[in-house]
């Protein structure tokens, strides 16, 4: 008897232990305590729930945002045990939100596939809310508790009769650990869509009281919705996605895949729920059979002839839009951002299931089998003519020996990492720009006529165009999968275009090309768009540049506004050398805007809408996003 006394003092202390070290290094438990770590709360509570719904006794989560930035998240599970704990002698929903890692240990058998990037689950959450509230509804009884910074303030007890069953957290980030405790709708909301096409079947509900606003997502397509929302603003080649699913060793494969018009893939792999945005096991797996697949087909039905080449993995996957799926029990996670899959059974795996499913599904639809191969064999034609076109682009520069375009005017420092280049758009701004610049660490690279839109063309195309080579050997790093980053000779690449609708369609031309081809440009934070002043205010001998209507008003409201001159600059053009280093080029007043793409599928998605074939969306997103651009002289 004295035994057990001890023991669960001894376990009480381990608890608030445990919970103390979660609140000391939060970043260690959610990653940080920044907008990411906030967000990761609300993930890790609806994991439970994710979890009791593909254990089978759930269908619907709602998720309300309250007016005090408290998230509420509820679900008709089967509610969390309420009995005691056999060893700790507590509720066991106590067990759950103060002993860290308790979930795992009362698996029922099925999967606990869920469980955010950290997967540290509810007791984590409740030590770093400056309160918690949970309610369960079981065996017809409302149970509540509260908690505040991870430690009981009542007991767990009957609050009432209840009908169903199910589990209610509400909880508010604690402002002592994070720095800042506002959530933002959109993030949410695409997580938990994200989540209700890898689920089928949940019904999710997102509710912000802040702004009475509500979604609602239900996907009973689960994958394939998703791969069809994916593909919704492209020509695809087929209307309904290929769908393949398998069980093996206890490890659920699902893939959905459908072909576009357009020339590049997309693929998003997932494990438990997770974007494996490094990739791993299943997708080497999806793309080996992939590969082979079309091949071993090909041969069989003489798409590709005897003495031909076979067809490459980028071939074969030219348009396609896919997602892998798979759930484990014991997944790996690997790699810088512990975003990669590890576990190597998995990959032989997905690789049987996909080669049968895309055998199978060939052999049973010879109409799509024959217009996706034609595609794959157009881009294997279409690569080799890449491949001789650049290899003849390398060689001529080789051999004249100047592998520098003539219209870049250099700079002379050679150390890349003060080096800057502006992509200036026409001859005139491209002359103030190498007149107004320090030659010393600016370069200049004007570009003449339209920027090509890369997003309809091959690389072959593409390489045919002198603005485009004109870039490449400037940048010095290589193109698509040649480009390596380690060679780029400048730091900064800067946008200079006029602030009308042509220079936005321009840096958009350019942005696709660099998104598409030289996408560690952006990754790594190297693009910048130049922010030339909207109007010159003269007021006796004092001359402001202001760029935008908001400053204009402000600075109006300031300065008064009787005898003033106001200019308003119609483009880079108007400026002359010493003007455009003054307000655009020159370091300590210039602003830059520095270009981020965090978001792969929503920067796809808007270079699709505003590059793609579709005239529909694409006014549509022009027409909803014009308020947002500021500082644009439509
Ligand atoms: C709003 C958050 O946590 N729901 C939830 C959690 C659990 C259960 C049901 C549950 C699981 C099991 C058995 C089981 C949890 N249980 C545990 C633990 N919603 C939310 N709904 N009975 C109920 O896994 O066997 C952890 S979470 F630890 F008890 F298993």
């Amino acid at each position: 008897m004295i035994k057990k006394i001890d023991d669960y003092d001894e376990s009480q202390i381990q608890v608030l232990e445990g919970l103390e070290a979660v609140r000391r290094r939060p970043g260690m438990y959610i990653g940080s305590t920044g907008s990411s770590g906030l967000h990761h709360l609300v993930y890790e509570i609806v994991d439970n729930s994710i979890d009791e719904a593909l254990a089978g006794f759930c269908d619907r989560i709602e998720v309300v945002i309250g007016k005090d930035n408290s998230i509420s998240v509820t679900d008709n599970g089967s509610g969390m045990p309420v009995g005691i704990h056999p060893k700790l002698k507590k509720p066991t929903v106590e067990v759950i939100l103060t002993v860290l890692h308790a979930g795992g240990k009362f698996g029922g058998g099925h999967y606990k596939v869920s469980g955010g990037l950290h997967g540290v689950g509810a007791s984590v959450v409740n030590a770093l809310s400056e309160w918690l509230i949970v309610e369960v509804k079981r065996d017809g009884h409302l149970y509540r508790q509260r908690y505040e910074r991870g430690k009981p303030v009542t007991p767990f007890e009957t609050v009432g009769e209840a009908r169903g069953t199910g589990t209610k957290i509400v909880f508010k980030a604690d402002p002592e650990i994070f720095e800042e405790t506002e959530y933002d709708f959109d993030i949410l909301s695409r997580r938990l869509k994200e989540l209700s096409f890898l689920n089928k079947g949940i019904k999710i509900i997102l509710r912000d009281e802040r702004q009475n606003k509500e979604d609602t997502y239900h996907y009973e397509g689960g994958i394939v919705s998703f791969v069809k929302h994916l593909n919704r603003n492209k020509q695809v080649l087929h209307p309904e996605p290929i769908s393949i699913q398998g069980l093996k060793d206890d490890v659920l494969v699902e893939i959905a895949m459908q072909y576009n018009d357009s020339y590049t893939e997309n693929i998003y792999s997932f494990a438990n729920n997770i974007d494996t945005t490094e990739g791993g096991t299943h997708l080497i797996g999806f793309k080996s059979a992939l590969t082979r697949a079309f091949n071993d087909y090909g041969k069989r039905y003489n798409y590709i002839k005897e003495n031909e080449k076979a067809l490459s993995g980028e071939d074969v996957r030219e348009g396609l839009t896919a997602v892998i799926s798979v759930k484990l029990h014991e997944p790996q996670f690997e790699g810088q951002t512990k975003t990669k899959l590890g576990n190597t059974e998995v990959r032989s795996i997905v690789d049987n299931i996909v080669y049968e499913g895309v055998m199978g599904f060939l052999e049973e639809n010879p109409s799509v089998s024959k217009i996706i191969f034609e595609k794959s064999l157009t881009a294997s034609r279409a690569r080799e003519a890449a491949r001789k076109a650049r290899e003849l682009t390398r060689r001529k520069s080789v051999l004249e020996n100047t592998s520098l375009p003539g219209k870049l005017a250099d700079c002379s420092e050679k150390d890349p990492g003060v080096c800057e280049i502006f992509i200036v758009e026409g001859d005139s701004a491209g002359g103030s720009a190498k007149q107004g610049r320090n030659r010393k660490f600016q370069a200049i690279l004007p570009l003449r006529g339209k920027i090509m839109n890369v997003e309809k063309q091959r690389l072959d195309k593409i390489l045919a165009s002198e603005a485009i080579r004109s870039m490449i050997t400037a940048f010095g790093a290589g193109i698509d999968t040649d480009f390596d980053i380690e060679k780029i000779r400048y730091n900064k690449i800067i946008i200079m275009t006029d602030a009308d609708v042509d220079g936005a369609h321009i840096r958009t031309l350019l942005l696709t090309f660099f998104y598409r081809y030289m996408r560690p440009l952006i990754d790594n934070g190297h693009v910048y768009f130049a922010q030339p002043p909207l109007y010159k205010v003269t007021k006796g001998k004092n001359e402001h540049y202001v760029y935008s209507d908001k400053e204009l008003e402000k600075l109006m409201n300031d300065i008064g506004r009787e005898n003033v001159n106001l200019q308003r600059y119609k483009g880079l053009g108007e400026m002359d050398a010493e003007q455009l280093w003054v307000t655009t080029m020159d370091p300590k007043n210039r602003i830059l805007f520095q270009v981020t793409l965090d978001d792969a599928v929503a920067a796809d998605e808007i270079f699709t809408i505003l590059m793609g074939d579709n005239v529909e969306p694409r006014r549509e997103f022009i027409e909803t996003n014009a308020k947002k651009v500021q500082n644009l002289d439509i």
